[in-house]
């Protein structure tokens, strides 16, 4: 009995502790915002503990709230503001519980926007932050985060690789033709195993300490600017990781999608557009979860919503992130990644975004997800600049792996590219040879080097916007058959101060890794200075044969792409092609410098491609 009564004393002391004390916030996301942005409107997450229960007032007479939202979680409190003419500084808001006060201090900064703009003659370098090169040791391991070891060894494990390696290497990627760095995402990732990916995030605002802070990312898009590149930011809205600080206290039921047991997504995006589809195939494609570790982010949710949309635009505005290429697109709810793409566009109208489309069924399967796309059964408009070009990666692979036939081989790429009347832009769609998700391209070609050279020509003179995965300029390969992602995931060579060897210097690498890196730096730049490759019309002849004919061109300038899949010589006939040859008498090949003076016949040695650039 006494130790009853001693326990109730205590906690009645502890409950006149707690009123004693003034309201706690832990935090308020976005922790600031501006004051000169086109929308007026702000959500203010505050947490804390019980913060559902404090009054709030607001100081400032020319900023109103125009909502105050509770959760079914009384730690978190909603707070929406129209900050109408108000162009200060800060402002305050008062906290208030049992007659105790807290005055929090809200900054508002001035945003010098920049002018964000993706071109097509832009390259973009995908960046595995984790795997590239350790710029900052002292980072590696970090014990207060649930994984706290850093080992080189294991596949699956962290390896040190951080955005001050990335930084260091800025002449490198510059004088490779780089224009843009993708980086695989940075936010911070503070899960049990396995973190290394960065696509389980666990905080919208933080920027993975393993990786650097928010201050070292700002610092790598300042530098990137002062230097005319861009940054593009991997964004995912579609799901969290399971240990993601909101998981560990849940606002709402309605946070994520809840399921009585776990429920995979179906991963068919053809759900979305089959005008035959199940409700319940659709529900399950967008609502079940990628993966048990990551749950599936509830966005018809409209505070979680707002939420996210701000997040992505706080990062935008802070650090001067210059594009999006956002993960597992169709994942998401349509009508979210509309609402929050233009969201984004009412304040950067021409901000590209591209989007990971990545199941097989055509192109049809990419160009619904895009902006003003081609269907005639339109869903909402989208607000999606592009989409990362799966078809045209497969349709590449295709005509380097197999032989030239009517409908296969060479053909695919052919055939693909005639689809692209679906998409508003094709033009500025990604296209790739690979990436973190997929085989190394010189391992999917048997490393053939020849076929290489022809597949990075495709690449590097197409239609679209090009991107090079790390390593890919060296060579890199991986296993085969693969047994993790951590094999496609290898440190770049001479990334690690320990590294004995480094691909980062002509010395470092052999004969064909340096002839493949050059190969890259001379048609990024000539795709770079000739508007032929950038805003220049494409025109492609049916293939015949073993060969394959493109050009690219302007009024002014014109580039004839040949290639020959078979295993003999080809002379090539041009006499179909003179609604493009007319008026040009003379061509340099920039693949083997050859001058031609007669372009009627063009002699096309086997497996090989001519870049050529016609003058008259
Ligand atoms: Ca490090
Ligand atoms: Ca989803």
């Amino acid at each position: 009995m006494k130790k009853y009564i001693l326990i109730c004393f205590l906690a009645l002391v502890g409950s006149n502790l707690l009123v004693a004390q003034k309201p706690e916030i832990k935090r308020i996301d976005p922790q600031f915002w501006w004051n000169n942005l086109e929308s007026r409107e702000l959500q203010l997450c505050v947490y804390g503990t019980n913060v559902a229960s404090y009054d709030v007032k607001l100081k400032t007479s020319e900023i109103s709230i125009s909502e105050i939202q509770k959760l079914k979680n009384p730690n978190y409190l909603l707070l929406y503001l129209n900050l109408g003419t108000f162009h200060g500084k800060e402002f305050q808001l008062d906290f208030i519980s049992e007659g105790k006060t807290k005055t929090v201090t809200y900054q508002l900064r001035t945003l010098q926007k920049l002018p964000h703009q993706m071109e097509a003659s832009d390259l973009v370098y995908l960046v595995f932050p984790d795997r590239f090169s350790n710029g900052d040791p002292k980072n590696d391991a970090i014990k207060t985060m649930l994984e706290p070891r850093c080992a080189r060894d294991t596949m699956g494990a962290r390896h040190g690789g951080d955005i001050q390696g990335i930084i260091n290497h800025i002449d490198y990627f510059q004088d490779l033709g780089v224009t843009t760095l993708w980086l695989n995402p940075t936010l911070v990732n503070d899960q049990p195993a396995y973190s290394y990916h960065g696509y389980a995030l666990t905080d919208h605002y933080l920027t993975d300490p393993r990786l650097g802070s928010n201050e070292t990312y700002k610092k790598l898009a300042d530098e990137l600017h002062k230097r005319s590149m861009k940054l593009m930011m991997d964004l995912v809205p579609n799901h969290i990781g399971s240990k993601h600080w909101m998981m560990l206290d849940m606002p709402d039921d309605n946070f994520v999608n809840q399921w009585p047991e776990f429920t995979r997504t179906n991963y068919r995006a053809t759900t979305h557009f089959d005008p035959y589809a199940s409700e319940y195939d659709k529900k399950k494609m967008v609502d079940g979860w990628f993966d048990n570790q990551m749950p599936d982010v509830n966005e018809r949710t409209p505070w979680v919503a707002t939420y996210l949309m701000q997040s992505y635009l706080w990062w935008i505005n802070y650090a001067g992130i210059d594009a999006f290429r956002i993960d597992t697109y169709s994942y998401n709810d349509y009508a979210f990644m509309d609402q929050c793409l233009a969201y984004i566009q009412k304040e950067y109208p021409d901000f590209y975004s591209t989007g990971e489309i990545w199941e097989q069924g055509g192109v049809l399967n990419m160009a619904y997800f895009t902006e003003n796309n081609g269907f005639k059964k339109s869903p909402p408009s989208s607000h999606l600049t592009s989409a990362k070009d799966f078809q045209l990666y497969w349709s590449i692979l295709d005509a380097l792996n197999n032989k030239p036939e009517w409908d296969k081989g060479l053909a695919k790429v052919y055939n693909t590219l005639t689809h692209d009347g679906l998409y508003n832009n094709p033009n500025m769609n990604l296209t790739f040879l690979d990436n973190h998700d997929l085989n190394r391209y010189f391992t999917e070609i048997k490393e053939d080097f020849s076929k290489w050279k022809i597949g990075m020509g495709i690449l590097l003179t197409t239609r679209g916007v090009p991107s090079i995965y790390y390593g890919t300029e060296v060579l890199q390969t991986n296993a085969m058959p693969r047994k993790n992602d951590g094999q496609i995931r290898m440190d770049f060579v001479g990334g690690w101060p320990t590294d004995t060897l480094t691909k980062f210097t002509v010395a470092g690498r052999t004969a064909q890794e340096n002839e493949a890196y050059d190969f890259i730096k001379k048609f990024s730049r000539l795709r770079r200075d000739n508007e032929a490759f950038n805003t220049g019309k494409l025109m492609q002849f049916t293939p015949e044969g073993n060969t394959y004919v493109y050009f690219r061109y302007t009024a002014s300038e014109c580039f004839m792409v040949a290639i020959n899949r078979g295993d003999k010589q080809e002379e090539l006939d041009t006499k179909r092609m003179k609604e493009r040859l007319v008026g040009f008498s003379k061509g340099h090949d920039h693949v083997s410098g050859e001058e031609m003076s007669d372009l009627s016949k063009i002699l096309l040695p086997s497996n090989s491609i001519r870049i050529i650039e016609l003058s008259h």
